[in-house]
């Protein structure tokens, strides 16, 4: 018998409660994630509606803004925003969330403005937000170095299982972490020792997959043999695939698994199937490496066009979508307006964020640099200085 031949092959389908058609569907199998999508209602809906049209609007302007020379960089997410907005709206405001660099929908969702983003792919500054702040909601910095964040968020979750923040029964004090990754993050070993320590500690935590199909330019099945989700349970972590498109599913099955999280019921993994319609970033040319078809069959299960024909079904009519898209312009020229008006930092900020506490020898320094600095300011128009 070959190696290949010895890996099951049988896979329950995705959890899925709206097609990409906008139908609501209820299979049995999808039971235990029923009284979650019960829990939503027409403000639900339209809330998951204008955050997944808000987020496409960030990443249009700043790709636009790359574009012009405005940022450094983007990393679009054009067409994972079903997931990830019903994945951010199923955490409480007690949760700590670990991103990746392109959850734009979760941190709008937990409060960050999206200037920071801005403002950080345009260089001027290591973070953008600061995730101290309560208004920020919990939402650590992005994080580029593939997988690491892994490992912070099941650190996290393990102070938050020694503080007794887990499993008390108070729905308002239990906490849970959820972390974002990629398909291409858990291929690395940041992610494997997360999976080993969340599963021996049992953490209050999410893993959250996004399989958008490519790490950069390798697909999925170059990465795997198997689905990914199925990596979680080698580890004992009980993991299940969602149609990372559909909102709905992003919203209940998270929900339900980071209420089991909060009861001390340990870690989990949500594989998002999904897909990246846009290149890696704005320095990647996409059109290298896969087919003109295979981006067209994702665009027909967009998430934002499927939950409108939803929308539209239950009665929500013109009045509302076209209002959305005025506001749409209005926050995409007011971010804009926004981001051109950020100035650089100085540059003596560097020296504030070496020590913790005053240091005599960077303090001599950076008198030093200011004086410097400040030897260019009456410098004459032909370059030379008085
Ligand atoms: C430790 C590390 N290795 C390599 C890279 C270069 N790199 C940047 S993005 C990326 C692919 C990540 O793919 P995935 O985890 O699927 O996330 P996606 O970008 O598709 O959201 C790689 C290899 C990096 N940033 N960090």
């Amino acid at each position: 018998m070959s190696p290949a031949s010895q890996v099951p092959t049988t896979d329950a389908a995705p959890v899925q409660f709206l097609t990409p058609s906008g139908e609501l569907v209820r299979s049995a199998e999808n039971e235990e994630y029923f009284p979650y999508l019960d829990s939503l209602g027409e403000a639900e809906y339209t809330r998951f509606y204008r955050d997944m049209l808000t987020t496409r609007t960030i990443d249009i302007t700043g790709t636009n803004l790359q574009r012009q020379g405005q940022l450094g960089l983007w990393p679009p997410s054009h067409g994972q925003e079903g997931g990830q907005v019903g994945s951010a709206h199923a955490a409480k405001a007690q949760d700590h969330v670990f991103p990746s660099y392109r959850e734009h929908a979760v941190g709008l969702i937990r409060g960050v403005d999206p200037l920071g983003y801005m403002a950080l792919f345009r260089g001027i500054t290591h973070s953008g937000w600061d995730p101290n702040d309560p208004k920020n909601g919990n939402f650590r910095l992005y994080t580029l170095v593939i997988g690491s964040q892994a490992l912070h968020a099941t650190g996290y979750a393990m102070g938050q299982q020694f503080d007794g923040a887990v499993g008390t029964g108070n729905p308002d004090a239990d906490e849970a972490t959820i972390v974002y990754f990629g398909d291409g993050a858990s291929s690395q070993g940041d992610v494997s020792e997360a999976f080993v320590f969340a599963a021996s500690y049992q953490t209050p935590q999410v893993f959250f997959m996004q399989n958008n199909q490519y790490a950069i330019s390798v697909p999925v099945s170059r990465q795997s043999r198997t689905p990914l989700y199925r990596r979680g349970i080698g580890f004992g972590i009980p993991s299940v695939q969602i149609d990372g498109n559909d909102v709905l599913a992003g919203f209940a099955v998270t929900a339900k698994h980071l209420d089991d999280a909060r009861a001390g019921n340990g870690p989990s993994l949500i594989e998002s199937l999904t897909y990246r319609i846009g290149a890696h970033t704005t320095s990647d040319d996409p059109t290298k490496y896969r087919m003109n078809e295979e981006v067209e069959s994702w665009i027909a299960r967009d998430p934002i066009t499927r939950l409108e024909a939803f929308l539209r079904s239950q009665g929500i009519g013109d009045a509302f979508f076209e209002d959305l898209k005025v506001e749409m312009d209005d926050f995409s020229s007011d971010l804009r307006r926004r981001t051109l008006e950020l100035q650089p930092p100085s540059a003596n900020d560097m020296f504030d964020y070496v020590y913790s506490e005053p240091h005599a020898v960077l303090e001599e320094q950076a008198r030093w640099h200011a004086n410097y600095e400040a030897s260019f300011s009456d410098a004459t128009t032909d370059g030379s200085h008085a």
